[in-house]
């Protein structure tokens, strides 16, 4: 088969801006469209933003713009127009329809780099399934199978007579993949059945999408997962074997990464690729503190994983990137993550801080807060204890008492409770 599509297509980026939405949001949403863009092999030649009290039921966009879309076609020459929220059907249908161009919202960009970066066979069949389920709702007039399954450009396949044959198809082939998806399921099972057999606790490296999880595995373990400056590079989960500091071995797994507005088609497909972090034992949530957007992404990895079920998992913050900073802009983001637990800076790529970050893991599995303590002259039992219900790390003796640092079980925090010193206090 002849592929007559451009090398390149030229997408023009299109968002609404709804009332309560900050500006700071919008705009990292459109730049983050435009790396979504151009992860799925597209080049964006405009990008732009219009307010509106609420969507067009219709149009999605009002009249005026569609007129001048139209118009504008003819100076930046794009092939397609990309939306940043989800379209209904029938928005999606009068666009392309008005325009007469292919027009492509959030979730159908992510549908297709995930389908270009599944390999496995459980990572196909989730986004076969994914992509169908989305797809039957649509399936009216210009859609096909054929078109939907070709890419974000692909055009042709048979007229509007077939649709009702390709609706029942789809139908059957989304039966056999739900068997399917149950034999994946179950497969996972299995596997999380022999982890626990062999004993060894579990680690989870999640994280926002591009954050350096596979980088980090590499570091830990020399996994050797690919690794891109792309968008969900990884949806074929790996797990290796780690010692940490204290001499314990787990077993450490890269995750898919998660963005904001995830498609509800997709988790519900990728269910049991994603619960994986639910069985995890630790949960090392990987943040590029390199991107200025690095608070509002830990928070959506913060709800995903309650979503999930694992919110309530010991957590160790790794604060990735650490090397693309300076030193007022590191302290700047280890200020705004102060009041996580566990929080260590790293940096995956030059192997940096990886192993105050195995100590974390340590912690984090026996589930010990650090803390600081002042002790008082005459009270240094209370330092001896620490030292043995949870870990010593660092003793001073100053001019006010003895200063410690170190970690303590949660259970007992209330112990050391009236020598501690502020958590987000400098020592
Ligand atoms: N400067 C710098 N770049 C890093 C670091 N860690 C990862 N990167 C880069 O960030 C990009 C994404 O890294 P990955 O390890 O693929 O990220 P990921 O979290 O696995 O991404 P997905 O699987 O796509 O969700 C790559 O270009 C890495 O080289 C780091 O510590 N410093
Ligand atoms: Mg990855």
């Amino acid at each position: 088969m002849v592929d007559t599509r451009p090398a390149r297509e030229r997408a023009y980026l299109i968002g609404v801006r709804l009332p309560g939405t900050p500006d700071r949001v919008l705009a990292e949403q459109m730049r983050e469209l435009a790396e979504l863009t151009r992860t799925a092999g597209g080049e964006v030649v405009a990008s732009e933003v219009q307010p509106r009290s609420a969507p067009d039921p219709a149009l999605f966009v009002g009249r005026g713009k569609v007129a001048e879309l139209k118009r504008r076609r003819d100076e930046h020459a794009f092939d397609l127009v990309i939306c940043n929220e989800d379209l209904s059907p029938r928005q999606q249908r009068n666009l392309e329809r008005e325009l007469d161009i292919r027009v492509v919202d959030r979730t159908e960009l992510i549908l297709d780099i995930f389908a270009q970066h599944a390999h496995t066979r459980e990572g196909r069949i989730q986004v076969e399934a994914a992509r169908l389920h989305h797809l039957l709702p649509r399936l009216i007039g210009a859609y096909d199978y054929h078109r939907q399954m070709g890419g974000i450009g692909a055009r042709g396949g048979p007229g509007e007579q077939q649709i009702e044959v390709e609706r029942r198809r789809i139908r059957d082939r989304l039966r056999e993949l739900d068997r399917e998806l149950v034999e994946v399921r179950a497969q996972r099972e299995q596997q999380r059945r022999a982890r626990r057999r062999s004993q060894l606790s579990t680690v989870a490296l999640a994280g926002y999408t591009n954050a350096g999880k596979s980088t980090l595995l590499n570091a830990l373990t020399g996994a050797g997962v690919r690794v891109e400056d792309q968008l969900f590079a990884t949806l074929d989960p790996t797990t290796r074997r780690l010692r940490l500091p204290s001499g314990r071995q787990v077993l450490v797994s890269d995750t898919v990464g998660f963005i904001q507005k995830l498609p509800t088609d997709l988790v519900a497909a990728f269910r049991a690729t994603l619960e994986e972090v639910t069985y995890a034992d630790v949960i090392v949530h990987v943040v590029d503190a390199s991107a200025p957007a690095a608070v509002d992404q830990a928070a959506t990895v913060e709800a995903v994983l309650g979503e999930l079920g694992a919110g309530d998992r010991p957590q160790v913050v790794a604060l990735n990137k650490m090397d693309r900073l300076g030193p007022s802009e590191r302290r700047r983001r280890l200020a705004e993550f102060a009041d996580r637990p566990l929080v260590v800076p790293i940096s995956a790529r030059l192997g940096l801080g990886l192993e105050e970050l195995g100590r974390a893991i340590d912690a984090a599995e026996r589930d010990l807060v650090p803390l600081r303590l002042l002790v008082p002259y005459g009270r240094e039992g209370v330092i001896e204890e620490l030292r043995q219900v949870g870990g010593l790390e660092e003793v001073e003796y100053r001019a006010e008492g003895t200063y410690a640092r170190g970690r303590s079980p949660r259970a007992w925090l209330h112990r050391f409770a009236p020598y501690a010193l502020d958590r987000s206090e400098k020592a």
